[in-house]
């Protein structure tokens, strides 16, 4: 996988199944990339070099929020038999100034295309 620039680090979070056939999927927290860190999602296969730049869905945080700062892996939240994720951007403010935040994002959600 290419790390580019606008990476500080990137977070890799369990493979999980997302999007139910059956094969791994990866999610990778990167908190430097774009204006509020984002996420990146790829179902592959992937061997070798791949460009993020092919990933099946890309999240997005606002402003500073550091989206991907972490990623965790917390199984299948919502019982669809897709796998989970919780996201967090510490910088997030919509609780208020820095208070931070976390996300649920469902498997299920990520597999519109
Ligand atoms: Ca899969
Ligand atoms: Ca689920
Ligand atoms: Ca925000």
């Amino acid at each position: 996988m290419m790390v580019g620039s606008g990476w500080r680090y990137p977070v890799p979070s369990p493979p999980g199944d997302f999007n139910g056939d059956t094969r791994p999927n990866i999610l990778i927290g990167a908190p430097g990339c774009n204006v509020g860190g984002s996420a990146y999602v790829v179902f592959g296969p992937v061997s070798g070099t791949a460009s993020l730049a092919a990933a099946n869905a890309i999240l997005h945080g606002d402003r500073d929020d550091e989206a991907g700062d972490e990623v965790a892996a917390v199984g299948d939240m919502d019982g669809d038999g897709l796998d989970d994720r919780l996201i967090a951007g510490p910088n997030d403010d919509e609780g208020g100034e820095g208070a931070g935040a976390a996300w649920l994002v469902l498997g299920g959600s990520l597999t519109f295309r």
